[in-house]
């Protein structure tokens, strides 16, 4: 029997290697790496979805939803390798969550369903693995009751891909009882091999059907031909119509699939545990090493390497630091950088154990290292810190203004939410002065939903959540003159201050200014900041309710007492004149106005086009993506208040994957019916 591990030089004794399990939310990701756990015999009984047992998932967030919100980590051996599994969120809402995820990995398996029409979902995801050359295998899986034509999902599949799609397999099939084709087993289009797939067991060798003849030769001569894309030797063997040796294309796919120029596609089953066998010799043979990978990386340097790739908080052991050890090896104790290391665990799901030790290329736990952050290299001083290829977040597009429920919760608020923020960082928090506002963002209502639970279940703190108030201005539209005074006489001392000054509009951003005309000392010096500052008293409520800008208020003249006077009675007095005169100068409401650009596959873009008008959008122009086959871009500038809820409706719209930017652009006037509605709210809100 050949053996492939051979032919591709690989050996064991070289460090564990890391594998990511990324692809769209319902997948079967985490059912994948049960199935893969299952199959290296890591696991005692094969745990599911459905009855809430697998080995990731565990978190109460992630149970209620059936959903994984943090990275699974498990570990199992193979042929006397060590594999970590890093099972990702799928969801686009936890996409940051994934990305640091994918840093830690030599590989990739992208895990898709065998449905030609979704495929556009994997787009975000295979761009970001091409950008950053993480190799990447597509593993389709529920091929068990798929009637798709492999053909015709490979076709789609490539036109998400910017790599040179590899089919691994093609499947066997036999007519079932119902007239519906059911898949039987496969053919190794290398070893052109014929397996059978059997019910919880590995799938049995027989012997090549003669009606697979023609799809295998086919398919094996377009795989042969992929790769010879990237070997000429290859390429002159086919074109002489000699048959190269298995070597060959083992050493071809391996080759190719570590430098990210293939991407080999395989079939199967999760939940049969159809195609496993064949998925783990795949990661055997051709997964890049610990240390090709720091390479890539560039994280090979002297002495022990460690980066954080996420952090955990958890209730009884505390902040713990998930990492990859790149280089050398870590021990209790031991110092790398900047770090003293602590206590080393192994993470199964959600089960801990202690370790002694930690090799280049294993996955570990480092517990109570409280200044260390993900993202965070640990070396000697030729390797630095965070990397230049550490993802950043990406831009909210979802915010909540959240409030603890118990008003002496603000200290421990912020500590739950500074552990929150460690965890993800895709989570913003911020705190709007003027409004008094504390604003959650993220990518989403499941994302911002499980960080409020979490702010309860976890740290006991309640907190409520509403929509953040629209930033709402007001100004004016024509000038006044005015005169103001404030007289009052108490007791001793009176009060006395009095002022005569201009109001005119402003054009859009001017703001709020002050000047002053005043001659022969009608308004001593020193009591002119106290006009000033009544004016900008009163500027931050208007007559509307709001604050007001783009007004200038000049102050021409006034008269004092020699006794009463102050600048405290001329704040007074300038209060009284804006109070009494900006009515009449026809205010008006102003609303902010977003310059939002939506990031869209092509089909979904007339969609979102009449979106963006049923929301009061302006479309400035639309163009296509540049380095996204298929997809659009499209500029609009949309009210802020037509915001809520919008990437709802663009993920809707767009196979869960559209997004877009935003950021404050113009205030622009609103009046009639929509102003009246505005002020409303501003009103119950407060
Ligand atoms: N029919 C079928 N269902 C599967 C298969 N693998 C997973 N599922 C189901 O798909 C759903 C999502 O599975 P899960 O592993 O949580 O997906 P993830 O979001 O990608 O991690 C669950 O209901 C699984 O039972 C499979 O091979 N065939
Ligand atoms: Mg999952």
């Amino acid at each position: 029997m050949t053996n492939p591990a051979n032919a591709s030089g690989t050996k064991t004794g070289r460090g564990p290697r890391a594998v990511a399990l990324c692809g769209p939310y319902l997948s079967g990701k985490t059912s994948l790496m049960e199935s893969l756990l299952f199959a290296a015999s890591a696991l005692p009984r094969k745990g599911s979805v459905r009855e809430k047992n697998l080995t990731g998932d565990g978190s109460p967030e992630s149970r209620a939803r059936q959903m994984t919100i943090d990275v699974n980590v498990a570990q199992a051996e193979w042929m006397g390798e060590t594999f970590h599994f890093l099972d990702c969120p799928g969801s686009i809402e936890f996409q940051h969550e994934t990305a640091c995820t994918l840093m830690a990995a030599d590989a990739a398996i992208v895990v898709c369903e065998p449905d030609p029409a979704r495929v556009i979902g994997l787009a975000p995801l295979l761009r970001f693995l091409e950008e950053r050359h993480i190799p990447h295998l597509i593993f389709v899986n529920k091929m068990e009751n798929s009637s798709a034509r492999v053909r015709d999902l490979l076709a789609a599949l490539q036109t998400v891909s910017n790599r040179k799609l590899i089919l691994r397999q093609v499947p066997m099939r036999k007519a079932a009882k119902d007239g519906v084709e059911e898949i039987t087993g496969y053919v190794d289009l290398v070893s052109e091999r014929a397996y059978r797939y059997m019910p919880g067991r590995p799938s049995d060798l027989i012997e090549m059907p003669q009606e697979m003849l023609p799809r295998e030769s086919e398919a094996r001569r377009e795989m042969l031909e992929a790769l010879a894309d990237y070997d000429d030797r290859l390429l002159e063997q086919l074109l002489d119509d000699v048959a190269p040796e298995k070597s060959t294309i083992y050493r071809d796919l391996r080759e190719e699939f570590g430098k990210e120029q293939i991407v080999p596609v395989l079939l199967g089953s999760a939940e049969r545990d159809h195609g496993i066998q064949r998925l783990w010799k795949a990661l055997r043979h051709d997964v890049p090493s610990v240390t090709e990978t720091a390479k890539r990386r560039g994280l090979a340097g002297g002495g022990t390497v460690i980066e954080v790739f996420k952090t955990l908080h958890q209730p009884h052991t505390g902040k713990m630091s998930l990492a990859r050890v790149w280089q050398g090896n870590v021990t209790e104790g031991k110092s790398v950088g900047s770090q003293r290391i602590g206590a080393l665990y192994r993470l199964q799901g959600s089960s801990q154990s202690k370790l002694p030790q930690a090799e280049a290329g294993a996955i570990v736990g480092l517990a109570k290292l409280d200044t260390l952050a993900s993202g965070q290299v640990l070396g000697d001083e030729t390797i630095g810190d965070v990397r230049q290829d550490w993802p950043t977040p990406p831009t909210p597009v979802f915010s909540l203004t959240i409030t603890p429920r118990n008003r002496t919760d603000d200290v421990k608020l912020s500590a739950a939410l500074h552990k929150l923020r460690e965890e993800d960082a895709g989570l913003l928090v911020e705190h709007r002065p003027e409004s008094s506002e504390l604003v959650l963002s993220g990518q989403g209502e499941i994302h911002l939903q499980v960080a409020i639970e979490r702010l309860g279940n976890r740290y006991n703190v309640p907190v409520s959540n509403v929509l953040p108030k629209v930033a709402y201005r007001e100004t004016i539209r024509r000038g006044a003159r005015q005169h103001g005074r404030h007289k009052r006489q108490t007791g001793g001392h009176g009060q006395f201050g009095d002022v005569h000054i201009d109001i005119q509009p402003l054009q859009r951003g001017a703001g709020i200014q002050f000047n002053e005309t005043i001659v022969g000392g009608s308004v001593p010096r020193q009591y002119i900041p106290g006009v000033e500052a009544g004016v900008r008293d009163y500027m931050k409520q208007g007559p509307l309710g709001f604050p007001v800008v783009d007004v200038s208020v000049t102050l021409t003249d006034g008269s004092y007492h020699n006794v009463d006077s102050s600048e405290q009675a001329f704040r007074q007095a300038a209060r009284i004149a804006l109070s009494e005169a900006m009515p009449k100068c026809e205010p008006v409401l102003l609303e902010p106005i977003l310059k939002v650009t939506f990031q869209i596959p092509n089909e979904a873009t007339a969609k979102v086009q009449r979106l963006i008008s049923t929301r009061r959008g302006q479309i400035l122009g639309f163009d296509a993506r540049s380095g996204w086959r298929g997809w659009d871009e499209v500029s609009a500038l949309i009210p802020e208040s037509e915001m809520a809820g919008l990437i709802v409706e663009i993920r809707s719209l767009s196979f869960g994957v559209g997004t877009y930017r935003a950021e404050f652009d113009h205030l622009q006037e609103l009046g009639g019916k929509l102003a009246d509605r505005a002020r409303q709210q501003a009103t119950a809100a407060a």
